[in-house]
């Protein structure tokens, strides 16, 4: 072609441009990598490096004025954008005792792992559900949320949201103040007792699209995973792990997070693997390591203990090992992926 015409042809696609038609001929191949290719990176936050900063805020910012206290973890890619993973939001909250944070609402859902602490509370659509070490509480879309600690010790959780993915949709709606009244109150323990015995209410009720059951105690949790490590083969990867469940399905708690309980017994060597889904995970007991394998082939090794945070977005190779006994919570985009027929795992070993 001579360069006239190419010249010619730049002017056009130039002016298509200008008109905001753009040639897919000149951007389809970028939009079609044959393989997932990340732009977020695995990163891993250290307890000890962020307890200073957690208990620096609760000295210099009241839980009253913040609404939420909480030190968000952003993921190194996303400079600016409050996000862990392109899909996850994550964060630790802190409370101090006699402290409270006022009940909101919001399209974004929310899952809480209880890090520290006992007696606060979290109120859910007008229930009270109180908080011991390790518990996982709910806060489906849209369910009015509000938090108190009337007990003697701080309290810390990590908190995860779908946040870029409620930003993504551009559906967004949030409601700062309770209606006038307050929001109507359920007994605590209702839910648990409609939804958390392995029973279900006889007659017949709604399928609401997140978990009804709202709480999960880390004691029936981490008594399930001690009672597997006793007899039962571990997983080549996840050791022993078991999903949080919907009562009424079977399915994940939340129609875009899903979230994990695993046991690495010591000594446990867990084999390369790959998923699609963004995993976030909080070291609730014992040590070991991760390994992660970067898009460009270099290798990281997360050296973990109790309260560590680390992110591995989806499709990077990693394996887990366990020096001591391991329990580790984990939270993930899999429901949304996998209701829109794309979720994959690859076993490596
Ligand atoms: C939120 O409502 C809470 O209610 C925590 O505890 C973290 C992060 C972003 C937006 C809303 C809470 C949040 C949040």
């Amino acid at each position: 072609m001579s360069g006239a015409a190419a010249a010619g042809l730049n002017g056009w696609e130039d002016g298509l441009r200008a008109r905001h038609l753009i040639p897919l001929w000149q951007v389809m191949r970028g939009m079609l990598p044959s393989e997932p290719t990340p732009p977020a990176v695995a990163h891993h936050w250290r307890a000890a490096d962020f307890n200073p900063d957690l208990e620096r805020a609760a000295r210099e910012i009241s839980a009253e004025l913040a609404e939420r206290r909480v030190l968000l973890f952003e993921n190194p890619s996303y400079p600016g954008e409050s996000r862990i993973t392109a899909t996850l939001h994550a964060g630790i909250q802190y409370l101090l005792p006699g402290e409270t944070a006022a009940p909101h609402r919001h399209a974004q859902s929310a899952l809480r792992f209880i890090l520290e602490g006992a007696g606060a509370y979290t109120e859910v659509g007008g229930e009270r559900f109180t908080m011991a070490a390790g518990d996982l509480i709910l806060t489906p879309a849209f369910a009015w949320h509000g938090h108190g600690n009337p007990g003697n010790a701080a309290v810390a959780w990590l908190d995860g949201l779908d946040l870029p993915i409620v930003r993504l949709m551009g559906t967004t709606f949030a409601e700062m103040k309770p209606p006038v009244g307050g929001v109507p109150k359920t007994p605590e323990g209702a839910a648990m007792a409609r939804f958390g015995s392995g029973m279900l209410p006889a007659e017949p009720q709604a399928i609401s699209v997140a978990s009804p059951r709202i709480h999960y105690p880390y004691v029936q949790a981490r008594g399930a995973l001690a009672q597997l490590a006793k007899g039962m083969p571990a997983d080549p990867v996840h050791g022993y792990r078991l999903a949080y469940a919907h009562p009424q399905t079977g399915g994940p708690i939340m129609p875009t997070m899903a979230a994990y309980l695993q046991l690495l017994p010591q000594g446990f060597a867990g084999g390369f693997y790959r998923t699609t889904e963004a995993l976030v995970f909080s070291v609730a007991e014992g040590e070991g390591r991760t390994t992660v394998i970067g898009l460009d082939g270099a290798e990281k090794t997360f050296t973990w203990s109790r309260h560590d945070h680390f992110v591995i977005p989806g499709w990077l190779r990693f394996r887990h090992e366990a020096n001591r006994e391991a329990v580790v919570f984990s939270f993930s985009d899999k429901p949304l992926q996998h209701t829109m027929g794309l979720w994959r795992e690859v076993r490596e070993h």
